[in-house]
């Protein structure tokens, strides 16, 4: 440390205003004359950004110099959000930059709103990661996440008539967040064949040889942690044409437009995020994007630890590697390949080495969503890959088979390869089988994979190969940043803002709940959140809302299992009831406003009906003069992160109402709990753990177990079926055309109706209603439902991505935080 301080660095108001001013004028070549918000954000944002770097480059040769064992999160999602805010708090400037900018005459709400999301994921999945990589720098793991620079995130969402229309996401201009490195490319292989020949010693080995290159270009984005000098580095991979002689050759030979064409598909690899959430499609260029990435980043990982110059046994002790879902399951076969391949390890041994590098975290039972990919595909892309695959799977079946001689069945139901035209490759096997271990992400999720999905190799493995760990969120993002005045209050009861890092600190709460005074503040500040949200949803809609009203909240993708179509149809049986009563008995009606958000897959027909449906229910009831405020339905356009940070703090009650045994976990369950909304949810994911810290008194839980889902199921299948009685009326009005054509909507009443109601709509729909009814009633006494919230947030301390971290770190990873003093 030659140099204590970096001449960029600031630690006052003056000093931000001199490298805000220094940036615009300088950087940006701008006049501070002619500065508008978006010339503040960027010049505030290069500001920080300097700050990042200096503390980055510091934890990099930190970590190398300590040179301890590292994680790597393989992700094809980081839904990251807005960086500028949460760079701000974690380095801990926000209110000397707050008054840098207000001096030069911007408000810094205005200026971070100029932000564009980093959207390059589609839901929790995403958004796990991004709350992982936040944990893993505040407590100082040595951790890399690695991912796809996709060209375009998430689409975004435009409501016309009532319909979706996605429109391209195109996030990449002018972001400072990310820094290209191309000095640091990896040339990836695809195509081709597999030629066996002689190594030095006579050993005959695979070579794979042929095809097509496509160069991958490394772009870091710094991850800080909150209140620590660790700032982390997320990778993301850039595909482009390589710089091979290939290429070459046809530009020489004047074949340019072939070759630009060539450069294009080669661009195409990381053009795009996939927009589907829970469903498998098998595309090619989906397999080619895991490749590139797997590939890329796995060539990196083992050159950094080559350069240690450790035996290769070591590897494990060096590295752990996490697979966020089986999206990445390729690294295991791409790390084998490496081994055997190029190293020239012995099967065994390299086997060994894959195994105690990997674990795999599921995140989903649902069926349609589990990985498979055809043998013929995989075939003509990866042709040495599969070859190892099926020799993975033949050392595996022969170990079953002893272990269960003559048993045929197990053989046929455990086998990476399923026997079907064609045959297919299954993903989670291979994530079972090359990793040492495999984690649900909440304890109900984790039970169901190990007594359904994965049975036969709890069998196999034993028990101890498989665990939970429950899912959390940042509490950085979604209390302090979403939920400034509430962060505050409770620092201002706590004595500072230690809870940020040790959320169990909340617990000192509960000795307020009977406060006065307290209760007030803690009503004013959801008070203002709601009003907050009224303004988003005037501003968007241009529907006003009675901010007294019982905000209800339903935003996460579209998806039958979450059943936004039980929500819906619920709040037609309310429009129903209102529209029958007398105007004695509408003066006792609870007002409330309905909110929805959440993007369909543009190819789920059933979720863009519903979708529909909800914008045409809106339509009628916001305009019925005989219903006023007391019913309002709000489908807000484009739900993502930044409105997600608006909406979570603004619940009176938020649903999680997804079939038993369906939602791995949920995450904005937690989100809208620690923010002192109360939840309706049913006995999925979660939701079991949240009610069972909270308490029951404080969650409105409604419908079927998980345990009764089957039977159920079979009993639809079977006939044994009867529409109940009030969904019935909301089925009627809605084939009176109450909301528009009917036949718009007949899809989604006849898959409860007439093909089998998978979801159990109907079974649920009486308890749901009823269950309302609670919550209109609950929410009448405002003094217990005070009492409720205040003694939620206390008792969320559970549901921190601190405490997930330092579990997969305990657990999964045995890895150590590194020790960074100032
Ligand atoms: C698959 C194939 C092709 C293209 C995309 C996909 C795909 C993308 C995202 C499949 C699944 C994806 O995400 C699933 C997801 O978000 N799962 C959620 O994970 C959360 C974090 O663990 C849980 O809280 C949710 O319950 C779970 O649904």
């Amino acid at each position: 440390a030659w140099r204590k301080y970096s001449a960029h660095e600031f630690t006052n108001k003056d000093e931000f205003e001199r490298e805000l001013v220094r940036h615009i004028e300088t950087t940006l070549a701008r006049s501070l004359y002619n500065c508008d918000d978006l010339a503040a954000y960027s010049g505030t944002a290069l500001a920080f950004r300097d700050r990042l770097i200096i503390e980055w480059n510091r934890t990099q040769q930190r970590q190398t110099f300590t040179d301890q064992k590292r994680v790597y999160y393989l992700s094809l999602e980081f839904l990251m959000g807005r960086a500028l805010d949460n760079a701000m708090l974690n380095v801990g400037m926000k209110d000397a930059a707050r008054e840098g900018l207000q001096d030069l005459g911007f408000r810094i709400e205005d200026v971070i709103g100029q932000e564009h999301d980093a959207a390059l994921g589609n839901g929790g999945l995403g958004r796990l990661a991004a709350c992982f990589l936040d944990s893993l720098a505040t407590l100082n793991y040595p951790a890399w996440g690695y991912g796809l620079r996709y060209r375009y995130g998430i689409f975004k969402q435009e409501i016309v008539n009532g319909y979706q229309m996605e429109v391209p996401d195109y996030w990449l201009d002018n972001n400072p967040w990310e820094f290209p490195r191309h000095d640091i490319t990896v040339d990836i292989q695809f195509y081709g064949h597999v030629k066996k020949k002689q190594d030095e010693n006579g050993k005959l080995v695979a070579s794979w040889v042929e095809g097509e290159v496509v160069q991958a270009v490394a772009y870091d984005v710094p991850i800080p942690g909150y209140g620590t000098k660790t700032t982390n580095n997320l990778r993301l991979w850039s595909s482009k044409a390589s710089s091979g002689e290939f290429d070459f050759q046809k530009f020489n030979a004047g074949d340019y437009e072939s070759a630009v064409a060539d450069q294009q598909t080669a661009e195409t690899i990381s053009a795009v995020l996939y927009p589907n959430d829970n469903l498998e499609r098998g595309k090619e260029l989906r397999l080619k994007q895991q490749y590139f990435w797997c590939a890329a980043s796995l060539y990196d990982i083992v050159r950094r630890f080559k350069k240690t110059k450790r035996a290769w046994s070591e590897f494990p002790d060096q590295v752990a590697i996490q697979l966020n879902d089986t999206h990445p399951t390729l690294a295991i076969v791409e790390m084998q390949r490496i081994l055997i391949d190029i190293e020239g390890l012995e099967w065994d041994e390299a086997w060994t080495i894959v195994t105690k590098t990997f674990g795999y975290t599921n995140h989903t039972v649902l069926p349609e969503a589990l990985e498979k990919w055809s043998v013929p595909l995989m075939q003509n892309l990866l042709p040495r890959h599969l070859q190892i695959i099926y020799d993975i799977n033949l050392y595996f079946l022969q170990s079953v088979e002893k272990q269960f001689p003559n048993n045929r069945e197990i053989l046929s139901r455990v086998s990476i390869i399923e026997e079907s035209h064609p045959k297919m490759v299954r993903m989670a096997y291979i994530a079972i089988i090359g990793s040492h271990k495999v984690n649900g992400v909440a304890e109900l999720h984790s039970d169901l994979l190990k007594s359904t999905l994965f049975k036969d190799f709890v069998d196999i493995y034993g028990v101890d190969r498989f665990t939970n760990v429950t899912n959390g969120v940042t509490p950085r993002r979604w209390l302090h940043q979403a939920n400034p005045a509430l962060s505050s209050l409770i620092a201002e009861k706590l004595g500072g803002h230690e809870f940020l890092t040790d959320l169990t600190l909340l617990d000192k709460l509960e000795a307020f709940v009977d406060d006065k005074d307290f209760r007030r503040q803690w009503a004013h500040i959801k008070s203002d959140n709601k009003l907050r949200l009224a303004k988003l949803i005037k501003d968007t809609t241009g529907y006003k809302v009675n901010p007294e009203s019982l905000f209800d909240i339903q935003v996460k993708r579209i998806h039958e299992y979450k059943r936004q179509q039980l929500n819906i149809f619920g709040v037609i049986h309310r429009y129903l009831k209102i529209k029958g009563m007398s105007a004695e008995e509408r003066k006792k009606v609870v007002p409330r406003v309905s909110v929805f958000g959440g993007k369909a897959a543009p190819g789920y027909w059933m979720a863009k009906t519903i979708i529909h449906l909800i914008n045409k229910v809106a339509a009628v009831v916001n305009n019925d003069s005989d219903v006023g405020d007391l019913l309002k339905v709000i489908f807000i356009e484009d739900y993502n992160v930044s409105k997600a940070e608006i909406i979570c703090p603004a619940s009176d009650i938020s649903e999680h109402i997804s079939t038993a045994g369906t939602e791995g976990s949920g995450t904005s369950n937690m989100k809208f709990v620690l923010n002192g909304g109360l939840i309706i949810g049913t006995c999925d994911g979660a939701n079991i753990e949240i009610t069972r810290e909270i308490g029951d008194q404080n969650i409105f839980l409604f419908g079927n177990l998980a345990e009764d889902v089957e039977d159920l199921r079979h009993r639809h299948f079977y006939g044994d079926f009867q529409l109940d009685p009030a969904l019935e009326k909301v089925f009627k009005a809605i084939k009176d055309n109450m909301f528009g054509d009917a036949g718009d909507f007949s899809a989604l009443t006849a898959s409860i109706e007439e093909h089998g109601d998978y979801y159990l709509v109907s079974d649920d729909f009486h308890s749901y209603v009823t269950t309302h009814e609670m919550v209109d009633e609950a929410f009448l006494n405002k003094e217990e439902w005070l009492a409720k919230s205040i003694t939620s947030v206390a008792r969320m301390g559970f549901f921190s991505t601190d405490r997930v971290i330092n579990e997969y770190a305990d657990s999964i990873w045995n890895v150590e935080p590194l020790a960074v003093k100032d």
